[in-house]
């Protein structure tokens, strides 16, 4: 059982509008400003997507290199970089988000319905990604939607060998409708399917936020929280900010005498070679 509890915040993500949720970061400067309370309450990794200027998702690639200066400047967080995107974007602009150097991207192991949608993820864009980021020194957090995305982590790293850093961190991603359920059953079912010496955390998208977060950590795994994958903090009580959500993470892995990874540790976890520079105070 790890001593402490890697979280990550994914404060924005690509489907909610702000119009629906006035609290969730768009620009840069409530990025950035989300990113610092969220790093002083126990996050060492953010995951990011941003926006453009009418606030709808993008990824323009000088928007994507000034937010992870931006991000570097102002915290020590892993800044880890969303590859996957809009279920619209296309292959090519997701794979381009690498321009923009991050610590680390996400890199999702398999095509998923999502809600109505169809988040896409063939076999090829897969491979590409993976070989893209070993050539950039760029760090992959490997995301899992179902079970079976795990025989292709397997596969992947059988034929193309292991990321940059050498170590293997999976996030399960669980609860999205058209994926794996949120359940504490769904989660252990994954767990013998990693490969061997793989760490691993756990999303609960909606409400199973709470309950994968519980097994998870029972588990030994890391946590995932923010306002990408969860707007209502408890039955009719809408999300605050992400700094409540990345809280109750961080109370419960207190619970579970397992406290906050700091980012100096998460960085040594990832296999991250980077060091930051000194944060603005
Ligand atoms: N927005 C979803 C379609 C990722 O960031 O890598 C995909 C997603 C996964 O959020
Ligand atoms: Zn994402």
């Amino acid at each position: 059982m790890p001593a402490t509890t890697m979280i990550t915040v994914a404060p924005t993500g690509a489907e909610t509008a702000k119009a629906d949720a006035p609290s969730l970061p768009v620009t840069l400067d409530e990025l950035v400003r989300t990113a610092r309370s969220c790093a002083d309450i126990g996050a060492s990794v953010v995951h990011v997507h941003i926006r453009d200027a009418d606030t709808r998702p993008t990824l323009d690639l000088g928007l994507l290199k000034e937010t992870v200066a931006a991000l570097r400047d102002a915290t020590d967080l892993v800044v880890q970089l969303s590859t996957g995107g809009a279920v619209t974007d296309p292959f090519d602009a997701r794979l381009a988000v690498l321009d923009a150097e991050p610590d680390a991207a996400s890199l999702t192991l398999g095509t998923v319905n999502f809600g109505r949608d169809v988040f896409a993820n063939p076999w090829d864009l897969i491979v590409e990604l993976h070989t893209q980021m070993q050539q950039r020194g760029i760090v992959p957090e490997y995301e899992v939607f179902d079970l079976g995305q795990l025989a292709t982590l397997t596969r992947l790293l059988d034929r193309h060998g292991l990321p940059h850093g050498g170590h293997v961190h999976v996030d399960l991603v669980m609860g999205v409708p058209g994926g794996m359920p949120g359940t504490a059953q769904a989660l252990t079912a994954c767990l013998p399917f990693l490969p061997p010496g793989a760490t691993f955390a756990a999303t609960g998208v909606g409400r199973t936020s709470l309950p994968v977060m519980l097994a998870a950590l029972s588990a030994g795994g890391h946590l995932r929280v923010g306002m990408e994958d969860t707007l209502t903090y408890a039955p009719g009580e809408p999300v605050r900010d992400n700094a409540q959500l990345v809280a109750r993470a961080a109370g419960l892995a207190r619970i579970a005498q397992r406290p906050p990874m700091g980012t100096a540790d998460a960085r040594r976890l990832l296999g991250i070679d980077r060091t930051p520079v000194e944060a603005a105070p």
